[in-house]
């Protein structure tokens, strides 16, 4: 049985794009990972702990035959390969990458909670995930992704960086 996931990616330490890249490189690369679509990513203004550099944020969407608690292991096997360190909770990092979506998984774990119980308020997430999937329902807030948008106080500082649509490759925009 194959799930659909949807993770996310962030980077605000060093080459930015290129913890991104590593990461979508091992998710491409992984037996019982099947990649299916990625965001374009997106420059953000740090939220939560301030005092530090802008994020470069995106979403993919995968399916998996893992579990839940074997593919945060895999994410974080990835994570290290990545080079984190993990000091300052929200603090700076090379690469957080956060299970969003399983399925219409919702569970609550003292290690794993789905969905991200942050990630309805954050427009550096719910943006790329809109571009993913314009039509996803949010089983667990009965409401649509468009909704919970509307909804999101804050929604400044998130700004395309490098558009995926033939955007391979591109410089990043403003460049
Ligand atoms: N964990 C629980 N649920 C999950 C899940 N669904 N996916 C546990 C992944 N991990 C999950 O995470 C701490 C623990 O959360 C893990 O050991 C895992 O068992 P972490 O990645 O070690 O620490 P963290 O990232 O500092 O904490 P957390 O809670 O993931 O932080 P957030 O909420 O992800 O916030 N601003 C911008 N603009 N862009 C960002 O990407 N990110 C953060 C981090 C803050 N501000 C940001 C951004
Ligand atoms: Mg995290």
């Amino acid at each position: 049985m194959k799930h659909n996931v949807y993770l996310a990616l962030g980077s605000n330490i060093g080459d930015r794009s290129s913890y991104l890249e590593q990461a979508i490189n091992q998710l491409l690369n992984h037996d019982q990972i099947e990649f299916v679509s990625r965001s374009s990513i997106y420059e953000t203004e740090p939220v939560g702990y301030i005092d530090q550099q802008s994020f470069l944020n995106m979403v993919v969407n995968v399916k998996t035959t893992l579990s839940p608690e074997k593919l945060l292991e895999e994410v974080q096997k990835i994570e290290a390969e990545c080079g984190r360190i993990r000091d300052v909770r929200w603090g700076p990092r090379t690469l957080d990458l956060d299970i969003l979506l399983y399925d219409e998984e919702n569970m609550e774990m003292e290690n794993l909670c789905i969905p991200h119980p942050r990630m309805w308020e954050r427009a550096f997430v719910v943006v790329p995930l809109i571009e993913l999937n314009p039509k996803l329902f949010v089983a667990t807030l009965d409401k649509t992704i468009q909704e919970v948008y509307k909804e999101i106080p804050d929604k400044e500082g998130v700004e395309i960086w490098r558009p995926v649509i033939g955007g391979e490759g591109l410089e990043p925009s403003g460049n």
